[in-house]
């Protein structure tokens, strides 16, 4: 039965392998993805050399799971969420697979107060599957709404942080179309100003917007690694592209002052509107990240 153990940042992690060479590493707080390497070697997430490992905050870098609410967009602190910061546990693992899971109070999504009691039978389950291989990371979050009476209520998002060489060198296509809210005017505003699109091939400051009811995949080439990589969603309906520039990034703890040189966040979730689960009911919300054929690691194949 795979477990979590103590690793160098004497943090509780597990690193899985792939029959094909590639390999993945999540830790216990956050079931945070900290890693995915293809079979080159190459890693794929970028992760702060400065990410703090303690309880209660979340790793900078990664894979973020953004539950039960997106940042300032609802009155919960702290922000994101609790499902990043708690332990969750390991349900099982194969090849190429690993489930972990995590049971919250349904009362914990009601922050201005509700009075259902503390009950399984007032619990949500989150199951969280990774599917990872070579050429594809695939992130799966089913919700399950225990209650018989009660919905719940929440918003969700894969807060996905991906390592570049060169931000400057990075194009950035998907969204160029899309009308957008910018998270620093809307202040957790969900009704905020809705932009006209306007071109975005290289982000150049800080960007920190959503495109809501996009559906849509991005598309992210790395110029200077000579990679692309395509990030896509069966079933989340906005698109979050964030990179906090040279200032923001230089007030974080957390993060070296050149680091938003080197990723780029693309996050797919339900991020401005809830998503509403009926009592006894399931929901489900996937993250695709592909590697596309002629990039490196796909010569190795
Ligand atoms: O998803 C974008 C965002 O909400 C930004 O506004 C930015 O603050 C970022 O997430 C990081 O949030 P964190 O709480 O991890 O520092």
């Amino acid at each position: 039965m795979a477990a979590f153990i103590p690793d160098s940042n004497n943090r509780n992690s597990i690193t899985l392998r792939n029959d094909d060479g590639s390999s993945i590493t999540v830790y216990e707080q956050g079931a945070h993805l900290s890693s995915w390497k293809s079979t080159d070697g190459v890693e794929h997430l970028y992760l702060s050399p400065k990410a703090i490992f303690e309880d209660r905050k979340a790793l900078r870098g990664g894979v973020p799971i953004i539950f039960p609410q997106f940042g300032g967009y609802g009155p919960m602190l702290p922000v994101h969420g609790f499902a990043r910061i708690r332990p969750w546990k390991i349900e099982d693992s194969e090849n190429g697979r690993a489930t972990f899971s995590l049971h919250a109070g349904l009362a914990e999504l009601f922050p201005e107060g509700c009075s259902l009691s503390d009950s399984p039978q007032n619990a949500v389950k989150l199951l969280y599957t990774i599917h990872f291989s070579n050429m594809e990371l695939k992130l799966t979050m089913k919700v399950t709404n225990t209650s018989e009476e009660r919905e719940a209520p929440f918003q969700f998002a894969f807060h996905t942080y991906f390592a570049v060489e060169k931000l400057h060198r990075t194009v950035v296509n998907g969204v160029n179309r899309s009308p957008y809210v910018d998270n620093n005017e809307s202040k957790g505003d969900p009704k905020a100003k809705v932009h006209q699109p306007e071109p975005l091939w290289i982000i150049r400051e800080e960007h920190d917007r959503v495109y809501p009811g996009q559906h849509c995949a991005i598309l992210l080439q790395d110029l200077e690694a000579k990679r692309a990589i395509q990030v896509s969603t069966p079933n989340l309906p906005d698109v979050c592209i964030w990179n906090p520039g040279p200032e923001k990034c230089a007030a974080l703890k957390d993060m070296p002052s050149d680091g938003y040189q080197h990723f780029v966040c693309v996050e797919h979730g339900n991020m401005l509107k809830q998503v509403v689960v009926p009592p006894n009911s399931s929901w489900t919300g996937t993250q695709v990240i592909t590697i596309l054929p002629g990039s490196p690691a796909d010569a190795k194949m």
